[in-house]
């Protein structure tokens, strides 16, 4: 036994023997974690490059998740790095409001030549929450300034994860981050979600059964008349509520609908954006372009925090009335293309065009499905869900005891040097676009062990 074990130490000593080896824990208020559960036995990250993480032991973890969904490029990569330092020492920040600096239009029209035809205007934010907050903002005010004031309802659906503000909740369909909080937005409502387990299971891609679950927007018409709805808002793939993917059809009928009653269509693609699915956004994937479509995580390879909303000129232009000195659009945040932010998505865009990153999840993808479907017939495995790149492993739950099973995954992969994101009873994987195969083999092994293990 070594001679610091806080086993064979004196209570006091002990105590000063893990505050030596880790910080103070007691001030942080965790976001999204078990706090109580998590300080009594920390795990945590101190180095990354490239597919991997360090703790602060030095023990080496394959990053499954990219970060959190984000670091798509992979971690600490040279042109972001220095993008960031240079940036940091010429200058550290500029108000947004009322004044400019050179490299938040360079980054914009660098942007739009990226996104989808017709979505050429960008506001930027410094997170998805915030994205998605000023996506629908943008619609109800849309409307009221082409005199169609009385459109102020938002749609999401079930199932839906929008961030954690108070218009993202609503819109949002996780009941959990909803339940606490009171009544929300008024006048909101939601379409059904596309999860069918009985029809889907094991779908290789895009699942064949429920376009048909689009037309739900048109009960949703019915009940409230199109003229009181501003917009719908959706993820092209559901990312945190488990890899939910869109039937084949479903989102260019959900696109028709909206075209029919004038509804405002909102792709958040916080997570599909910059290159997940295999093209630069879900929109080109799925040919399905939205009227407003929100991003973060990847615009910035989740060095520092940023977010955008991408509009369409028409969205943009219905704002640019009346006397030229007002503010056409009383929104913004003191960090809105934060300069250090800027230098690094510039550094990010400069590294997804040098590695052909923003397509390389198509050339991986069949390598990522074959080694993700050797899943089917492991223990508890009940569905694989796949695109581009992203899988979710869907387990069936233990009686009475919902994500268990998959959290007690994740923390036997954390131990064997693999970190995985599970959500309710599904594993989520998501890697850096820069992996190779023996990454993703060593992913889909460590997970199939560990099921088999408590078979
Ligand atoms: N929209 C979507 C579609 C997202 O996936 C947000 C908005 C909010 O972005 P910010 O930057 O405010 O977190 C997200 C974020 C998970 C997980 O558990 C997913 C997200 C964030 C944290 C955890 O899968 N997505
Ligand atoms: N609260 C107060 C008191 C503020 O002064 C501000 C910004 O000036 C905010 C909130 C909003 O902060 P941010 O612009 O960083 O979102």
């Amino acid at each position: 036994m070594h001679k610091d074990d806080p086993a064979t130490l004196t209570p006091a000593a002990a105590s000063a023997a893990i505050a030596h080896a880790a910080p103070a824990m007691d001030a942080f208020w965790m976001p999204f974690t078990a706090n109580r559960q998590f300080k009594q036995a920390p795990r945590l990250l101190a180095k990354a490059k490239g597919m991997h993480y360090w703790t602060p032991e030095g023990r080496q973890i394959l990053d499954g998740i990219a970060g959190l969904w984000c670091v798509n490029a992979g971690h600490a990569r040279p042109k972001i790095v220095e993008a960031i330092a240079a940036q940091a020492a010429e200058m550290d920040f500029a108000p947004p409001f009322n004044m400019g600096h050179p490299k938040a239009f360079e980054l914009a029209e660098r942007l739009v030549k990226l996104t989808p035809a017709g979505l050429n205007k960008v506001f930027f934010t410094n997170s998805g929450s915030e994205a998605v907050e000023t996506a629908l903002k943008m619609a109800i005010g849309y409307h009221r300034a082409r005199g169609d004031g009385a459109r102020t309802r938002l749609i999401g659906r079930e199932r839906g994860y929008h961030g954690v503000n108070f218009g993202g909740i609503t819109v949002g369909g996780i009941v959990g981050n909803r339940k606490s909080f009171g009544p929300l937005l008024p006048g909101a409502d939601h379409i059904r979600h596309t999860h069918d387990l009985a029809r889907n299971a094991f779908s290789r891609g895009v699942p064949e059964h429920g376009a048909e679950l689009a037309d739900d927007l048109e009960r949703l018409v019915a009940l409230h008349d199109a003229s009181t709805i501003a917009a719908v808002i959706v993820e092209p793939v559901a990312g945190s509520t488990g890899v939910l993917l869109p039937p084949k059809g479903y989102l260019q009928r959900l696109r028709s609908i909206c075209d029919k009653h004038g509804i405002l269509l909102i792709f958040d693609e916080v997570i599909t954006g910059f290159g997940r699915l295999g093209s630069p956004f879900a929109a080109d994937h799925f040919g399905v372009t939205p009227d407003l479509m929100t991003v973060a995580k990847g615009i910035s390879n989740g060095c520092v925090p940023m977010g955008a909303v991408f509009a369409k000129q028409a969205i943009h232009d219905a704002f640019m009335t009346g006397p030229e000195h007002l503010i056409e659009f009383p929104h913004g945040y003191t960090y809105s293309s934060h300069p250090l932010a800027c230098a690094a998505a510039l550094g990010t865009l400069d590294t997804y065009a040098d590695e052909g990153l923003l397509t390389r999840a198509a050339t991986m993808a069949p390598v990522f499905e074959n080694a993700l479907h050797s899943l089917k017939g492991v223990p508890h495995v009940i569905d694989v869900r796949n695109i581009g790149l992203v899988g979710g492993i869907e387990l069936d739950p233990i009686a009475g005891q919902p994500g268990k099973r998959a959290f007690d995954a994740f923390l036997e992969c954390w131990e064997r040097g693999v970190l995985i994101r599970t959500t309710g009873d599904t594993i989520a994987l998501s890697p850096p676009l820069i992996v190779e195969s023996g990454h993703i083999d060593q992913m889909v092994s460590t997970i199939a062990d560990v099921l088999k293990k408590h078979a």
